[in-house]
C-alpha cells in the first residue's frame, strides 16, 4: 500500500536531499561529515539554536559527562584529536560545547546544518520512495535515507504537578536551562529529583543558595569522578597511545578501556572484596566502581556486597546518621539505575543549608504559589524550583517526530510493546530510516561517541554497498528483528537490569512498557555482531524488498554473555 503523505501537500518543499539527518549532536555531526565525505547531499535538521544536542539543552549548573574527556570525543580525525586541549578528566558541559562548536567550524559543517528546525512529522513515501519530513513551521524536506541522531536523553519530562502555574517564584527544568544562567544568590531553592542530573546539580545550587531543600523520591547510588586538572603531560602520553587506546575502547565492555576484574565477588574474601571496590573508589568513575568483579550485574549476592561498599562510603561521609540512611538506596541493586558519578555529593549533605526531604512516604501533592506541599500536609517555602526529572529515554525523542513507516503506521504504534529493532539501527517497515544508538544497541550503556562512530560508520558501508548495487531502499526482514529483539531480551533478562524501576526499562514513564532497551552484551560483542551481518552481504535486511534476504548468522547471534559478565579488555 502506497502511502499518502499526510502533510499539507500544498506546503512548500525546503529541499530534496540524499540524506536527511535529524539533529546536531555528536551523532547528527559525525554522520554529515562522513557521509558528505562520500559525496552524498546531505540537510541536517536541528531543533536547537546552535550545535550540541544533549550538551547543548543541558546547561544546568554542574552538568559534566561521566565519561572521561580523552575518550569522550571524536577518533575519526588524527589532526583534531591531536589539536584539541581538554582541561578536565571529566568534561564540563560547557567545554563539551566549546568542543562540538570547533568541530563544527573546522569541517565546515554548519553549511548544511539548519537550526530551529523542529521535525513534527516524518513520513516515508511509497511511490517516490522517498522520506518527507515536516517542520514545526509546515516547510517539507524530501530525501532518499533519514539518519534519526535525535538522541536518547533529548525528550525531557515536564513536570506535571498540580497548581505549577501558581508558583509566585521561578522555576526551571535543568533539561531546558536558561543560557544566560541562574543565579541562586540570597534564594530558598527546592529541587526535585535524584538521578545524574539532580546529583551534578545538588552540590553547586547549595554553594550559591541560601538554602537548598532537596525532594528526593528514591536515592540513588553514586560514585566520586575524581576528577582533576589534566596535566600537558598526561595529555601528551595519551595522545602518543591514542590510536591503541581507541581500539581498545572499540573492543571494551562500555567503550571505555577500562580493565575488568574476571573474577566473582563470591570467591573472594571480605578484606579482598573490599581492598578492590576501595581502590577503585579511590581511582574513580562509574564503569570502573562496575568492573570491579565480573558478576557485580549478574548476581545478587555479588552486587550486594558492592551495593553495602558504597551505603558504608555514604554513612562514613554523611555527619547526620538519619540523612546518611535516608540516603542510602536500598530498592534495586547498584548500577540497575545508571550509577551517578559525582563530585562532592553526599558530603553536600554536611552543610547547614541543605536540608534532604523524603518525597517517598509523603508525595508532593501540589505547588502553592508559596512553594512546594507535602500529602502529609508539610509545607516549604520557596524561591526557585529546579526539576531534574529526566526524559522519556531512548523512544521520545524518535516518537515526537510521528514516524510513519510504508504502511502509513506510526512508529510508536508498531513499538507498543517495546521497541523492535535489527542491530539496533533499523525497523522492519520503515525503509532507509537508520536510528542511531537506537533502542537494541549499545548506546546509553556505552561511551555514547565509540557508539555513534561505529553506527555511522557502519551505515556509511552501507549505502556504498547500496549504491553499489543500484539499490533504492533497505530494511530489516521481521524474522532478522525478531531474532536480534529476542536476543537483546535474553542477554538483558541475564542480568539485574530489569530488577530496577529504571529510564532504561521505561518505567519512569506513567504507561511506557516495561522492557529493558539497551543492548547489554558489550560494545566489543556488538561491533562484531555488526560486522558479521555486513560482512554476509548484509544478511537480515532486504534490498528494494527483496523477499530472498539470508537471515542473520548463527554465530552473529550466537550465546553472548552481557558484557559485565564477560572480559571484553583487550
Ligand atoms: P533520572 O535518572 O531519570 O532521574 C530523575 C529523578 O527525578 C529521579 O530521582 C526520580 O525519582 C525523580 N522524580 C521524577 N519524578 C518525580 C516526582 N514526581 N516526584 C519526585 N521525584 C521525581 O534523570 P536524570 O536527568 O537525572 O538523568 C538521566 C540521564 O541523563 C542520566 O542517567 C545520565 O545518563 C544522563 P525516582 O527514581 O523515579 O523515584
Amino acid at each position: 500500500m502506497t502511502t499518502e503523505m499526510r502533510s499539507d501537500p500544498g506546503a512548500r518543499l525546503a529541499g530534496e536531499f540524499d540524506v536527511l539527518v535529524v539533529g546536531a549532536g555528536f551523532g547528527g555531526l559525525y554522520a554529515l561529515y562522513r557521509l558528505r565525505e562520500l559525496g552524498y547531499s546531505v540537510q541536517v535538521l536541528e531543533q536547537g539554536d546552535g550545535v550540541g544536542g544533549t550538551w547543548y539543552w543541558n546547561r544546568y549548573p554542574g552538568a559534566r559527562c561521566d565519561v572521561e574527556s580523552m575518550e569522550y570525543s571524536y577518533s575519526f580525525s588524527p589532526e583534531l584529536e591531536q589539536e584539541w586541549e581538554w582541561t578536565e578528566r571529566y568534561p564540563t558541559q560547557p567545554e563539551i560545547l566549546r568542543y562540538i562548536n570547533h568541530v563544527a567550524d573546522r569541517f565546515d559543517l554548519r553549511r548544511d546544518i539548519r537550526l530551529g528546525a523542529r521535525v513534527t512529522e516524518a513520513v516515508f513515501d511509497g511511490t517516490s520512495e522517498r522520506w518527507v519530513l515536516t517542520l514545526a513551521d509546515g516547510e517539507r524536506y524530501a530525501g532518499r535515507y533519514f539518519v534519526a541522531a535525535s538522541g536518547c536523553l533529548s525528550s525531557r519530562l515536564e513536570p506535571t504537578f498540580e497548581g505549577i502555574e501558581t508558583f509566585g517564584g521561578d522555576w526551571y527544568h535543568t533539561a531546558a536551562w536558561p543560557k544566560g544562567g541562574v543565579d541562586f544568590t540570597g534564594k530558598r531553592v527546592g529541587i526535585v529529583g535524584t538521578g545524574s542530573t539532580g546529583i551534578q546539580a545538588i552540590p553547586q545550587i547549595a554553594r550559591q543558595a541560601d538554602h537548598l531543600y532537596v525532594f528526593q523520591r528514591t536515592p540513588n547510588f553514586s560514585v566520586p569522578a575524581q576528577n582533576r586538572p589534566l596535566s600537558g603531560e598526561f595529555q601528551r602520553d595519551m595522545k602518543e597511545r591514542y590510536r591503541a587506546h581507541r581500539k581498545a575502547a572499540r573492543e571494551s565492555a562500555f567503550g571505555v578501556p577500562v580493565e575488568p576484574n574476571p573474577r566473582s565477588a563470591l570467591t573472594v574474601t571480605p578484606e579482598e572484596a573490599h581492598a578492590e571496590l576501595d581502590a577503585r573508589w579511590t581511582f574513580g568513575g562509574g564503569a570502573t566502581m562496575m568492573l570491579a568483579f565480573a558478576d557485580l550485574l549478574s548476581d545478587e549476592r555479588a552486587n550486594e556486597i558492592a551495593a553495602e561498599f558504597v551505603r558504608a562510603k555514604i554513612r562514613e561521609t554523611v555527619k547526620d546518621q538519619r540523612t546518611a540512611e535516608m540516603l542510602c538506596p536500598t530498592d534495586h541493586p547498584l548500577g540497575t539505575k545508571r550509577i551517578c558519578v559525582d563530585i562532592d555529593y553526599y558530603a553536600t549533605y554536611n552543610r547547614d543549608n541543605v536540608t534532604l526531604v523524603d518525597v517517598r512516604s509523603a508525595p508532593i501533592a501540589e505547588i502553592t504559589p508559596a512553594g512546594v506541599r507535602l500529602a502529609d500536609g508539610r509545607g516549604f517555602e520557596l524561591d526557585a524550583i529546579v526539576f531534574a526529572i529526566g526524559f522519556d529515554a531512548m523512544t521520545g525523542a524518535l516518537f515526537d517526530m510521528n514516524v510513519r513507516g510504508r504502511d502509513g503506521m506510526l512508529l510508536e504504534d508498531k513499538w507498543a510493546d517495546g521497541p523492535r529493532t535489527c542491530l539496533g539501527l533499523m525497523t522492519a517497515g520503515y525503509p532507509n530510516l537508520f536510528i542511531i544508538t537506537g533502542p537494541g544497541s549499545p548506546s546509553v550503556l556505552s561511551n555514547m561517541v565509540v557508539s555513534i562512530e561505529q553506527h555511522v560508520d557502519w551505515i556509511a558501508d552501507l549505502l556504498a554497498a547500496m549504491r553499489a548495487r543500484g539499490a533504492n531502499t533497505v530494511e530489516p526482514t521481521r524474522e532478522a528483528e525478531e531474532s536480534w529483539s529476542a536476543h537483546c531480551t535474553q542477554i538483558g533478562n541475564s542480568t539485574l537490569f530489569p530488577r530496577a524501576k529504571s529510564w532504561y526499562t521505561g518505567q519512569n514513564v506513567p504507561g511506557k512498557p516495561f522492557v529493558f532497551m539497551p543492548y547489554v552484551g558489550g560494545v566489543g560483542a556488538y561491533r562484531q555482531a555488526c560486522a558479521e551481518v555486513a560482512e554476509g552481504g548484509y544478511t537480515g535486511f532486504s534490498f528494494d524488498g527483496s523477499p530472498a534476504a539470508l537471515p542473520i548468522p548463527e554465530h552473529a547471534l550466537a550465546q553472548r554473555p552481557a558484557a559485565i559478565v564477560s572480559d571484553t579488555s583487550p
